[in-house]
């Protein structure tokens, strides 16, 4: 079905991101249709529905700003949202500023071809549908296509296979299971504690020991609640003013571990993990550039873990040698305490990988382990695996696979040289993950409606980010990552979880601040580092 019509925007993904871009979009009286995969809107937060999933920001600060009457009136029940509150909380979203009638649900954009002599998109989906739009804003998500490692044998097995990211939507029961899972990052670190109190027996196979710290999740307290309230606004600019988009009113230390004595450090690390959750390497200002540094908090935690699991064997299993907050910091509830219960058993495979799955269940050093279900919490092709799965060709056919064969590049992870019109929301190239994605969903979003307001009263037909300031842009990106230890593990940041990705820094590690401040001033210059054609 061909629409003869020409739209403003077509924008893809009915997450957070989408959903405030098409909110703005109508408020500006632009044109937009929004594309989602799922049957619903909530993003992230619609397909990770397996046990136990929760942000990890807390939710008076991981919530839209953009409404006073929105941020007054919901009420959020724990410092911690669950994936179930996230969802309503979307959904609430959707039906209060009435986005549902523009969005196309359980619709897969599959191509997006950029024609120059018209400056305009000619995008087509799943079912079908061919729409001309002058915009394509993609708001995909940073972690909306699964890593499904490709295990020889995985149609062999007979029980029931689970993606954590794609977790069915009425429930698993593993009461009475046997159950295997594969995988230790922040997914699995959450539902193994609660499939543990199902199953009779879970067995998880790990690969890579993970940092965790405690979440201390509670209830929110009515003051804190009160308190924040009382000036909503100045919260969410002291957040604005922090390096990751959060954290603002909780404890900041900017010394260095190297001016505290032995006593300091141990206070002030107890102090954090009293505290719980990701602010744990904020304790010094060099844990996150000095490995010498890092190395202190690291044995920290190690410590605990001895304390917390009674199996010596175990423990040491559990014990991670890398670099605290290299890979994304977990933050958890129960889960070394899970490890001493008779039901749980771990299988290290650091050295003999899975090797097969069987009809049975799972091989791994000549040993068959059996199962009924086994759950893959192996993570994501992070941050360009879905961009890369639309078949996107922008100036002259050039595709985006193409351009970014050697790994994403981006000026101001808002843009592609080569690709007009074409927005990337927590692209590569910006802070993204690294931050409170709200926050900077909200900031790109804005960035966005400024410009294509820019181009309406200027009638200029399309924008396209200039080489040079994309080189740049990606230089100092890389150079800012080289000063810390992010590049210095297999972190999905890098790509380094996916056979085959090319091994790039992906998101941008400078700090919220610098990064708003350096997207305002592009804009004042009048979009200086892209080309405007008036066409
Ligand atoms: O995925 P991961 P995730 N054989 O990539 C292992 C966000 N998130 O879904 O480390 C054996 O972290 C892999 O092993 P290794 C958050 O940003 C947020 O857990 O590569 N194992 C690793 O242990 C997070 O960082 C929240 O050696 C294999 C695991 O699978 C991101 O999502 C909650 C394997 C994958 O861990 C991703 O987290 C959940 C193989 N072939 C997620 N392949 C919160 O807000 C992979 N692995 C709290």
């Amino acid at each position: 079905m061909t629409n003869n019509k020409v739209i403003d925007a077509v924008v893809v993904g009915a997450g957070f991101a989408g959903m405030y871009t098409l909110y703005r979009m109508l408020g500006a009286g632009f044109s937009a249709r929004v594309f989602e995969a799922g049957d619903n809107v909530g993003g992230t937060w619609y397909w990770n529905r397996y046990p136990g999933a929760r942000c990890d920001v807390e939710s008076m600060e991981y919530s839209y700003s953009f409404d006073e009457d929105l941020q007054q009136k919901w009420n959020w029940s724990e410092r911690y949202a669950t994936q179930p509150e996230l969802l309503k909380y979307a959904n609430h979203v959707a039906d209060n500023f009435k986005l549902r009638p523009h969005i196309s649900f359980n619709t897969r954009v599959v191509s997006a071809h950029y024609d120059e002599s018209s400056a305009t998109w000619l995008v087509t989906t799943d079912q079908g549908e061919e729409i001309r739009t002058r915009f394509c804003i993609m708001a995909t998500g940073c972690l909306s296509s699964v890593n499904q490692p490709d295990f020889e044998g995985i149609a062999n097995f007979k029980g029931n296979t689970y993606h954590t990211g794609q977790w069915p939507h009425e429930g698993v029961d593993f009461t009475g299971r046997r159950v295997g899972i594969i995988g230790t990052g922040s997914s699995s670190i959450q539902s193994i504690p609660l499939i543990a109190e199902q199953a009779k027996e879970l067995t998880v196979f790990q690969r890579t020991a993970n940092f965790s710290v405690p979440a201390h999740n509670q209830d929110l307290d009515d003051n804190y609640v009160e308190e924040v309230k009382g000036d909503y606004g100045a919260f969410r600019e002291e957040n604005r003013q922090m390096h990751g988009g959060f954290g603002a009113r909780r404890p900041k230390h900017e010394d260095s571990i190297w001016d505290a004595d032995d006593e300091t450090i141990q206070n002030r690390l107890e102090e954090r993990w009293a505290l719980g959750g990701l602010g744990f390497t904020g304790a010094f200002a060099d844990l996150g550039l000095s490995v010498e540094a890092n190395n202190i908090a690291a044995e920290f935690i190690r410590e605990k873990i001895r304390g917390m699991v009674d199996d010596p064997e175990v423990a040491e299993l559990l014990c991670p040698n890398g670099i605290v907050g290299c890979k994304r910091l977990c933050v958890d509830t129960n889960y070394y305490a899970t490890y001493n219960r008779d039901n749980v058993s771990l299988v290290d495979v650091s050295e003999h990988p899975v090797d097969r799955l069987t009809d049975k269940g799972i091989v791994t050093n000549n040993t068959e382990y059996e199962f009924d279900d086994i759950i893959f919490a192996t993570g994501f092709d992070a941050m360009t695996g879905t961009l890369l799965k639309i078949d996107i060709r922008g100036k002259d056919g050039l595709t985006l696979q193409e351009k970014w064969e050697a790994g994403p590049r981006t000026y101001l992870g808002l843009s592609t040289y080569g690709f007009p019109n074409l927005f990337t929301i927590s692209g590569p190239g910006s802070p993204s993950v690294l931050s409170n994605m709200i926050l900077t969903i909200e900031q790109h979003v804005n960035w966005i409606m400024d410009c294509l307001g820019y181009m309406r009263d200027g009638q200029v037909a399309s924008i396209e980010a200039n080489l040079d300031a994309e080189d740049a842009w990606v230089n100092q990106g890389n150079e800012f990552a080289n000063m810390t230890l992010m590049p210095m593990c297999n972190s999905w940041y890098l790509g380094a979880n996916v056979p085959g990705k090319p091994r790039v820094f992906m998101p941008f590690v400078g700090g919220i601040p610098l990064y708003f401040e350096t997207c305002d001033k592009v804009a004042a210059n009048n979009y200086e580092g892209f080309t405007l054609n008036t066409g």
